[in-house]
């Protein structure tokens, strides 16, 4: 039986079953770095187009050891609110002094002190992963097993951006799908969307296909989504506005296609509220846009109770927050692929060796060794580091 309990706002890790950490970690630093790695092309959404990626990088030691996470904010608040320049605010002056007040007794009492500070979940996400890898370290087991993951190996998807020609776009498709890509996600806005799925369908009629539009409609242009029904796409992630679950739910009922929801999902209660309201069919979960395996891990018993299907998005994360990504996409309930491309999809070299690669099945290892079950390439990030910041404790 899944629990929702709430203590100050965060979800108690709700499987009752699960492990729990018995270490208690007296954190003695943390530390922030900002890192840009140029991407090997650029991305383009509805929202916007990047060429290379700022990454918020978190460390934090303790016991003589160090464990890493990565702040998924991007440069400008156009996915979420939250930015790379935010993050870094909230770090320094709320949540690094709340993970230093006294030594961290598990994941519910980190969860605990960051609730009472409103949203900035991708911040307080960045501190979650970097003690949880910590604390998987101390504690000798990977952290997929100390969240209670089962797979082995997790199924990948790839995410494709808009492209300047339709052309460019069947080329990556043919690309990623010879990789062994298990889903191909076509990000589409008004005036890159029917004709285009209506292509890639017809060369490939039966791969597991979907379209994610970052909230580029609204419910007037209902007719012109219904007309996506026909190409029998695997979901239609985040059609309408980011903070809207009830126009989703209006959406839902008058399509075939299942609704995937992305950027609304920005808690556990938002979760329960949208599968009440019957918003969407299928959910996307972020650890970074939740804040925090904590929350990630609730969201995950509650749509795992419920028989809907969840999945492992992805923010052009470096290697550090997609090894994350896999110890989450490891748990049962993550059974459609996940946007966890191999590195050397988006970066020409990745901050971790070994780098993320995909198999020819279209599957991802899921690392075993101790904490992250990746080395992080200390000498690349310091090479590419703009600038640190460093937190420690008063006493
Ligand atoms: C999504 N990601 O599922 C996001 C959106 C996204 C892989 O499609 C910088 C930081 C750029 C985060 C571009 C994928 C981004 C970003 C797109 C997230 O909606
Ligand atoms: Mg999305």
């Amino acid at each position: 039986m899944v629990r929702l309990d709430m203590r100050n706002g965060a979800y108690l890790v709700a499987d009752p079953a699960r492990p729990t950490i018995q270490e208690l970690i007296r954190v003695d630093a943390v530390v922030t770095r900002l890192v840009r790695l140029p991407l090997r092309e650029a991305f383009e959404t509805s929202f916007g187009r990047i060429d290379s990626r700022l990454i918020l990088l978190v460390s934090v030691e303790g016991h003589g050891r160090t464990g890493w996470g990565e702040v998924v904010a991007a440069e400008e608040p156009l996915y979420s609110y939250e930015t790379t320049g935010t993050a870094a605010h909230i770090i320094r002056d709320y949540l690094a002094p709340a993970m230093l007040a006294r030594p961290i007794t598990g994941l519910d009492d980190l969860a605990g002190r960051f609730a009472p500070f409103k949203g900035h979940n991708i911040a307080k996400a960045g501190l979650e992963l970097a003690y949880l890898d910590l604390a998987a370290q101390m504690a000798g087991t990977s952290l997929a097993s100390t969240i209670g993951g089962t797979r082995p190996r997790v199924p990948v998807g790839v995410s494709l951006g808009i492209q300047p020609a339709i052309s460019a776009l069947i080329e990556r498709v043919d690309r990623y799908l010879d990789l062994g890509y298990q889903r191909i996600k076509l990000k589409i806005k008004p005036g890159w969307d029917l004709e285009v799925v209506a292509q890639v369908r017809r060369r490939h009629p039966d791969i597991l296909l979907s379209v994610d539009a970052n909230a580029a409609y609204t419910l007037q242009d209902l007719p012109h989504l219904k007309r996506l029904d026909e190409f029998g796409l695997l979901m239609i992630e985040q059609p309408l506005d980011h903070d809207d679950l009830l126009d989703h739910a209006a959406l839902q009922k008058e399509l075939r296609t299942p609704v995937c929801l992305d950027e609304s999902i920005t808690t556990p209660r938002r979760a329960e509220q949208a599968l009440r309201l019957g918003s969407c069919r299928m959910i996307n979960i972020k650890i970074g846009r939740v804040g925090g395996y904590s929350q990630a891990l609730a969201i995950h018993d509650l749509c795992h109770q419920r028989e809907i299907p969840v999945w492992c998005g992805g923010m052009l994360e470096s290697g550090i927050g997609r090894a994350h990504n896999l110890a989450l996409a490891s748990l049962p309930g993550f059974t459609l692929p996940g946007d966890i491309s191999a590195s050397s999809r988006y970066f020409a070299r990745d901050l971790i060796v070994p780098e993320v690669t995909v198999s020819a099945d279209g599957t991802v290892e899921v690392p075993t060794g101790p904490g992250l079950g990746i080395k992080v390439d200390t000498d690349y990030v310091a090479s590419r580091t703009e600038s640190t910041e460093r937190f420690t404790r008063q006493s």
